[in-house]
């Protein structure tokens, strides 16, 4: 710890007041608020200690012991690490651990087993699906015959739907996987349906893989070909991610794990971001220990109690619950389009969270009618479910605030309304009290207090 500040911190505060200024003020926007944006979590100082190493300064273009340039024993053996741990962990025989995030990584995997042209399926985004997995403005819409499926309207995946498409279009390529699905996937359902079309079947478990990690979640080892994963998140790593290949993915194509590791670097990739890999190596090992397997129930647990204590003050959430770390809150039984005026409140309480769509969204992608929360970071922190009673309370006491506003649907007037609307709130008496609460109630789960800018 005490080497941490005397790397990082003390220099930067006497070379770069600005940036050391802006960061300080950072860990107290993260100390002082509850942190719900289910993507997001709260590293430890040993991955921020490895993000910030020396490794920052190497070039190492290739793959361990097969470099294009010198001096790479040290990157060589802490990528190989980050490799066979990421591999233990997950029971896989083949991983990259080079993608520098979770869109690269599924470019690699289209580079890998798709031309371009190729039919491929995807969660459809406003249900809940990411943009990577055909969305119609994103690469993989514009390079591939994008045929998106959707979920039923109380909220879960239409398996029916998807093995219709799958039958009629024939992909070359399905994905599962979700930025805003908060029920358990049927990877094997999938993989039923995937085999029977002759596709490559990749799941995205980017939000899930620390549950998987943790024996929280269903792993897609036995079922899918490859697995993509960002490593940031319930992972609770450095920003980057990882590509692994499976057993059923090597016998489906043996030169698979190949192709991968040819489509990220020299594909699309140059040198690698080797501080990120020895970062990653330093979550994949504490994501190995026992005590990780209770962070990840205990994730299961916050998001549940959560759940079941919004319902009970009334609020609706798509699908009634939830099997994972994440929540999606429907706002419709208030108005339409009203994601931004709870997230935009909730901001002014040191509450963050994120708008977003929900099934069959009466408003639109930028203004949409729900807000997605999550208990990753706040477990990190190690709040348990009595607090997350408290947390309820309080997005209740603040979608009251904001019930009352109506996104106007004379798109002309949205701009003036929503001046108006954040006038208002910055004086509303009760989002400051809740705030203040916030601020308190955060002293009793201090994070980072080591670090000093
Ligand atoms: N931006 C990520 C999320 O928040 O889910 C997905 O890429």
């Amino acid at each position: 710890m005490s080497s941490l500040k005397t790397f990082f911190n003390e220099s930067i505060t006497t070379t770069d007041p600005d940036v050391s200024s802006i960061i300080k003020h950072e860990i107290t926007r993260m100390s002082e608020g509850l942190e719900l944006i289910p993507s997001e979590n709260i590293v430890s100082l040993s991955v921020l200690q490895a993000l910030g190493s020396v490794f920052t300064n190497k070039y190492s273009e290739g793959y361990p012991k097969k470099r294009y340039y010198g001096g790479n024993e040290n990157a060589d053996a802490v990528e190989q690490l980050a490799i066979d741990r990421a591999k233990k962990l997950f029971g896989v025989p083949y991983v990259n651990v080079q993608p520098y995030s979770g869109s690269p990584a599924n470019m690699a995997v289209y580079f890998a087993v798709c031309n371009p042209g190729d039919t491929i399926m995807g969660h459809n985004l406003p249900d809940g699906g990411h943009l990577t997995h055909g969305w119609k403005v994103n690469f993989s819409a514009k390079f591939y015959k994008s045929v998106p499926y959707h979920v039923k309207s109380d909220g879960y995946l239409d398996m029916e739907e998807i093995r219709k498409l799958a039958i009629e279009h024939k992909p070359r390529l399905m994905w599962c996987g979700a930025t805003a699905y908060t029920r358990e996937f049927p990877f094997e359902e999938f993989a039923k349906i995937a085999d029977e079309v002759g596709a490559y079947f990749a799941a995205d478990v980017a939000h899930i893989s620390g549950l998987i990690a943790g024996e929280a979640h269903k792993s897609p080892v036995p079922y899918a070909h490859i697995i993509t994963t960002t490593t940031h998140k319930t992972l609770r790593g450095p920003r980057g991610a990882m590509i692994m290949v499976t057993e059923k993915g090597l016998k489906k194509d043996p030169e698979l794990a190949d192709k991968i590791d040819k489509a990220v670097f020299p594909g699309l990739q140059g040198g690698p971001h080797d501080h990120a890999t020895a970062a990653i190596a330093v979550a994949l090992g504490e994501a190995s220990k026992p005590d990780f397997k209770d962070y990840a129930h205990q994730i299961v647990k916050n998001s549940r109690a959560l759940a079941a204590a919004m319902m009970k003050k009334g609020l609706k959430l798509v699908t009634n619950g939830t099997d994972n770390h994440m929540i999606l809150l429907d706002l419709t039984p208030y108005g339409k389009g009203k994601g931004i005026f709870l997230q935009e409140a909730l901001d002014l309480a040191n509450i963050t969270l994120n708008k977003n769509t929900i099934p069959a969204d009466p408003s639109s992608p930028f203004y949409p009618s729900g807000v997605r929360l999550g208990t990753p970071a706040v477990t990190s922190r190690g709040l348990k479910e009595k607090e997350m009673e408290f947390i309820a309370d309080c997005i209740f006491r603040i979608v009251d605030c904001i019930k009352s506003y109506q996104l106007p649907d004379d798109k002309t007037q949205i701009k003036d309304y929503l001046a108006k609307f954040r006038e208002e709130v910055k004086h509303n008496k009760e989002i400051a009290k809740v705030k203040g609460e916030v601020v308190e109630f955060c002293k009793g789960f201090p994070i980072y207090q080591t670090l000093k800018y």
